[in-house]
């Protein structure tokens, strides 16, 4: 058995600890289980299972919360086939995310781009077959190929944050249904095709239209008569000089995981309306109800839960629009050993949503003192921002370095998010595990 898989044989077995029986899992995780020292901080007995667990001091033992599952101990390392070092949550459909440290790279290349499927890949994805149909409330429906998509509309290139709403969702506690991922759903390619405004005006939207119907060639996997998945936007995000119809990624084709050859990229905003495999976009006099429109799907509470609370569906009246601010450390990997008394250089991307990231934070004392990153601005609209600061670690020994940025409406990353049953938006701050020695 290698490092990694006994380092994802042991979160497993302690998520499953901490999702089965939680007092239980306390008690043989950190010794002791009274409300009284869950306020507290570890120490004593707690703090000898921890330090051995990790195979190493904690020199702020003394800041670290009681009850703070160490990220050395809470994170997966799987692989799967296809694109490289993917971690998979399940096959069918095939879903996997990208390990924080793959995403180093100011854009992000293909093969680290996470994969987020409700079906299966379709199999036609010949381009040069391929149309993409305009219909619904406008005067001039259109039917074109990509061949004259490229020739009739102006070709643009950008950088664009595609995330998916339940990236986080693994941090949910009490543990909610859906994908189980960590922080790697999220990813900036460059993406080119041609505006879905410039296409619109061609396509004349009525006044009657608010909202847009996407389809795809992807079918649901219990029902083929069914579409796999169908969301739109309001006409708004949809005029919105970003809002692309892509159809390539990096420079190359799309991959077929993520949409060949064409597909929908609506930045900033929950990554299920940026729509794979595009076939057909309709216009709406009426909010779309398509397939994750309805219900709880891609919706959040219209007030604050309880965790766990058991709530209906006609709650949930909020159509998640923008993703919130957010920020990953890429690197240092979590759990790569660094030097004690020289500076470390920590890095990462931040994003936003709609908004722009305008301070970026780091803690390596579980949040008692932040030091100031230096940020990029963005390389267009929504593209995620850079930031690096250099860190040095006092004495050898067990450390987290915890990231959290600040957006320009002043919102900022919490240590954990509020609950919701789906668990969506989840943007807590990122931490990783650094070994001084
Ligand atoms: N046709 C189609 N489009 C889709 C999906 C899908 O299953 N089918 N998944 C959506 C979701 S939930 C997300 S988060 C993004 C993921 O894009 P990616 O797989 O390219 O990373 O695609 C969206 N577009
Ligand atoms: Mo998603």
């Amino acid at each position: 058995m290698n490092d990694n898989d006994h380092k994802s044989q042991v979160s497993s077995e302690l998520f499953q600890k901490f999702a089965e029986d939680p007092v239980k899992a306390d008690l043989e995780v950190f010794g002791r289980v009274t409300n009284e020292d869950r306020r507290g901080f570890l120490k004593g007995a707690g703090l000898a299972t921890m330090t051995a667990m990790l195979g190493a001091a904690i020199p702020f033992a003394d800041k670290m919360p009681f009850g703070l599952i160490p990220v050395a101990l809470a994170e997966e390392a799987l692989k799967i086939d296809g694109k490289e070092g993917l971690i998979s949550l399940g096959d069918k459909p095939l879903n996997a995310e990208t390990p924080a440290y793959l995403l180093n790279d100011d854009i992000t290349p293909t093969k680290y781009h996470f994969i987020r499927n409700h079906s299966t890949v379709p199999e036609d994805l010949n381009p040069d077959t391929w149309t993409l149909t305009i219909d619904g409330e406008v005067e001039n429906p259109l039917k074109l190929t990509i061949a004259e998509l490229k020739k009739q509309f102006k070709t643009v290139s950008e950088q664009l944050v595609i995330e998916c709403g339940g990236n986080g969702r693994a941090f949910f506690n009490p543990q909610v249904k859906g994908n189980q991922w960590t922080v790697g759903a999220v990813g900036c390619a460059k993406w080119t095709g041609v505006r879905l405004a410039d296409i619109l005006k061609v396509a004349k939207v009525k006044k009657s239209a608010i909202y847009t119907a996407h389809y795809g060639a992807d079918m649901d996997l219990a029902d083929p008569t069914k579409f796999a998945v169908s969301r739109g936007i309001p006409i708004d995000k949809a005029l919105d000089p970003h809002t692309l119809v892509a159809f390539m990624m990096n420079d190359a084709p799309i991959h077929p995981q993520n949409g060949a050859p064409l597909r929908l990229v609506v930045p900033g905003w929950v990554g299920s309306t940026s729509h794979k495999w595009l076939k057909r976009i309709q216009l709406r006099d009426v909010v779309h109800d398509g397939k994750g429109m309805t219900k709880r799907s891609y919706r959040m509470p219209n007030r604050p839960l309880e965790p766990g609370e058991e709530v209906g569906d006609e709650i949930f009246t909020k159509i998640i629009t923008s993703m919130p601010v957010k920020s990953l450390i890429t690197a240092p990997a979590s759990r790569h050993q660094v030097t004690v008394g020289k500076p470390v250089e920590i890095r990462g991307h931040a994003w936003a949503g709609e908004n722009e990231v305008k301070e970026m934070m780091v803690s390596i004392d579980f949040g008692a003192s932040w030091i100031k990153a230096k940020l990029t601005k963005p390389a267009n609209r929504f593209a995620w921002q850079h930031w690096s600061v250099a860190v040095t670690f006092p004495v050898a020994g067990y450390y987290e370095v915890w990231a959290r940025a600040t957006d320009s409406k002043d919102n900022t990353q919490p240590f954990a998010v509020a609950w919701n049953p789906n668990g969506y938006l989840g943007n807590a701050m990122h931490r990783i595990a650094l070994r001084v020695a």
